[in-house]
C-alpha cells in the first residue's frame, strides 16, 4: 500500500500516524496548508484520513477521481458528504462501538459534575472559599429521572449505567427502539418536561440541529440538567445561554460546542455549568482502539476486501 497516496483532513494523532506511515503516502492536510501541491497529487488521491469532528464537502470528493474510501476515527460523521461520496462509489467508514464506554462513562461523570457541582466544590476549595462558607446544597442524582435524547449503542449504554443509580429512564428517538425496555416518550417537550437530567446523544447534522431549543428548554424547567455529549449543532446554543442567564438553577454539563474549540464566553462565566472540551473518546485505550479501527478499514479494502465498519449509509453496498 506504500505506493497508495492518502489525505488526512486533521493530523493524525499518535496512535494512527505511525500506522499510516508506515502503509501510505501521507498527505497531511495538504489541501489546506500547500494548494498548490495538492493540485499535482490530487488525481492520485485513494484514500482519506478524518476524525469525527472533519468537515468533507462535496467540492473536494470532486477534486479526487481516485478516491475510494473516506476513514473516519469517530463514531460520527455528520461533516463528511455521505451523498457526495456514495454517488461516486466511495465508501465511508467509521468507529462505533469501541468508544460507547467512554461516551457513557463521560455522561454520567457530567451528570454527577452537574447534579453535585463537583467543578464548583473543587474552585470553592482552591480559592479558600471552605473556612469562611460551606458549599450551598446540590443535587441528589440517584433515584432521578434520566431522559435520553437518543437511544443507540451509546445511548443504551448511558441507560445501563442509570439503572444502576436507581434513575428511572425514558428517552426520545426518531424511531421507538422495540429491542429496549425503556419508556418511549412521545416526543422531545414531553420527555423534557419529566426528567430531571436530559442528556442527548442523538448523531449531528441536519437532522438534528437545533433540536434542543428554547421550547425544549422551557420544558426541562429551571431546576433541570441539560448533558450534552452528542454534537454542539444539536443544541440552540444561545438559547440555552438565554435559558441559564434567566435563573436556570440547575444547570448543564457540555462536552460538545456549537464552534469548537471556541467557547463563548457567557457560557464560560456561568457558574452552574460544567465545560469539557469534548473529551467522551479521550482515554489511551479508546483512541488506540479507534485508530487500529479507522487503520483496519483502511487495510481491509485496499487488501481487495469489505472494510470492518463501514457508515450505515454505505452498508447496503457492500
Ligand atoms: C472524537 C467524536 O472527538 O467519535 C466521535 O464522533 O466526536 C470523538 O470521538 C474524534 O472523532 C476523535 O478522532
Amino acid at each position: 500500500m506504500a505506493a497508495i497516496d492518502l489525505l488526512t483532513l486533521m493530523k493524525p494523532p499518535p496512535m494512527l500516524a505511525p500506522q499510516l506511515e508506515a502503509a501510505f503516502r501521507v498527505h497531511v492536510r495538504l489541501h489546506e496548508t500547500d494548494p498548490e501541491a495538492f493540485a499535482r497529487i490530487a488525481p492520485e488521491v485513494r484514500a482519506i484520513a478524518a476524525s469525527g469532528e472533519s468537515v468533507l464537502a462535496a467540492a473536494l470528493i470532486e477534486r479526487l477521481p481516485a478516491l475510494e474510501i473516506v476513514s473516519v476515527m469517530g463514531v460520527g460523521y455528520d461533516g463528511i458528504a455521505v451523498a457526495a461520496a456514495k454517488a461516486r462509489g466511495v465508501i465511508v467508514t467509521h468507529t462505533p462501538d469501541v468508544l460507547n464506554d467512554d461516551v457513557a462513562d463521560l455522561a454520567i461523570a457530567l451528570m454527577l459534575a452537574a447534579a453535585r457541582q463537583i467543578a464548583a466544590a473543587d474552585r470553592h476549595v482552591r480559592t479558600g472559599q471552605w473556612p469562611r462558607a460551606p458549599m450551598p446544597l446540590a443535587r441528589k442524582m440517584s433515584g432521578a429521572r434520566l431522559g435520553l435524547v437518543g437511544m443507540g449503542r451509546i445511548g443504551q449504554a448511558i441507560a445501563q449505567r442509570a439503572t444502576a443509580f436507581g434513575m428511572s429512564i425514558a428517552y426520545f428517538a426518531r424511531h421507538r427502539r422495540p429491542e429496549v425496555n425503556y419508556r418511549f416518550a412521545e416526543s422531545l417537550v414531553a420527555l423534557a418536561a419529566e426528567s430531571d437530567f436530559l442528556v442527548v446523544i442523538t448523531p449531528g447534522g441536519a437532522a438534528t440541529r437545533g433540536l434542543i431549543d428554547a421550547a425544549v428548554l422551557a420544558a426541562l424547567g429551571p431546576t433541570g440538567i441539560l448533558v450534552n455529549v452528542a454534537r454542539g449543532s444539536v443544541v440552540d446554543e444561545p438559547a440555552l445561554i438565554e435559558a441559564l442567564e434567566s435563573g436556570a438553577r440547575g444547570g448543564a454539563a457540555l462536552d460538545v460546542f456549537a464552534t469548537e474549540p471556541n467557547v463563548p464566553e457567557r457560557l464560560r462565566a456561568l457558574p452552574q455549568v460544567v465545560l469539557t472540551p469534548h473529551i467522551g473518546s479521550a482515554t489511551t485505550e479508546t483512541r488506540q482502539a479507534m485508530a487500529d479501527l479507522a487503520f483496519a478499514n483502511l487495510s481491509e479494502h485496499f487488501a481487495g476486501r469489505a472494510p470492518l465498519t463501514p457508515v450505515p449509509e454505505c452498508q447496503e453496498a457492500q
